[in-house]
């Protein structure tokens, strides 16, 4: 197997062993941490999706499969360009209610943390109320939201009103994958009265903060 088949392996499989050894020959091979993320591992993620569609994968073992990506990614984590590190401004990170999905969120937090981001991650499965009384304390200067689930798009145009019931209007950054940008301008941005955006990826994420901070 070429290396990058067995990165993708290692998250398929769900095993460590060997991981951090090819993950290592990726980096001394000059390789750039995000690439090795957005490439081979995200393209096991998506196998392990589609086989977990197909009933030929079961929760638990779907859930070892999470567990070496986040390893994988805890070990690039070291390697990555730090962009700018002026102080940029706050954001509070939340995986909406109903919705246990926590990888690409901490991979934002990641991303953001190293360009100069102040990062309040609240973890997963965030009530809206919850999140209304966090950013009343730590007034952010964006709410990033995800989710991944059909109906945490749904929950997301909940999550929007509940934040302008309560007078919020900081921007709002949303992503994940059930989510696109039509049904963020179609039915997020319409529930909310502040500026609601669209991110494809973290990467993305961080491009619409920093324009938005300019
Ligand atoms: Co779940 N799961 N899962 N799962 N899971 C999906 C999402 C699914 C598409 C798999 C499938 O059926 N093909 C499917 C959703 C179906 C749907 O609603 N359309 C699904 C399902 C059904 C479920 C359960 C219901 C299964 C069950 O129990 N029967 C259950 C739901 C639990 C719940 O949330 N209440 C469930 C559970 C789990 C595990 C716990 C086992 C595990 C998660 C572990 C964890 O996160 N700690 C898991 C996993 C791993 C997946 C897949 C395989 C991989 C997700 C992932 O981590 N990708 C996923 C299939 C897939 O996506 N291919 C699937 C890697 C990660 C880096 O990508 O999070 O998309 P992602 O982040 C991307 C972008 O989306 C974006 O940037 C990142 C890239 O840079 N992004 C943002 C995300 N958030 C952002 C926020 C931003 C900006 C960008 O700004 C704030």
């Amino acid at each position: 197997l070429t290396l990058d088949e067995r990165l993708s392996r290692y998250i398929v499989e769900g095993t460590k062993q060997g991981l951090y050894d090819d993950l290592q020959l990726a980096l001394d091979e000059g390789r750039r941490p995000l690439d090795v993320i957005n490439g081979p591992l995200m393209a096991g993620m998506d196998e392990v999706g589609r086989l977990f569609n197909n009933n030929e994968l079961i929760v638990a073992e779907v859930l070892q499969s999470a567990e070496s990506m986040k390893a994988a990614v805890s070990y690039l984590e070291p390697h990555m360009e730090k962009g700018d590190s002026a102080k940029k401004g706050k954001v509070i990170l939340a995986t909406v209610k109903g919705d246990v999905h926590d990888i690409g969120k901490n991979l934002v937090d990641i991303i953001f943390s190293n360009n100069g981001y102040d990062i309040v991650n609240l973890g997963i499965n965030v009530r809206s109320d919850q999140l209304v009384q966090e950013v009343k304390k730590h007034q952010p200067d964006i709410i990033g939201l995800s989710g991944l689930l059909v109906k945490s798009a749904q929950q997301m145009v909940a999550t929007a009103e509940d934040l302008k019931s309560a007078e919020i209007d900081v921007p709002i950054l949303v992503g994940g994958a059930a989510l696109t940008r039509k049904f963020t301008d179609n039915r997020i941005s319409p529930a909310y009265d502040g500026l609601v955006l669209y991110a494809s990826d973290a990467m993305n994420g961080l491009d619409l903060a920093n324009r938005l901070q300019k």
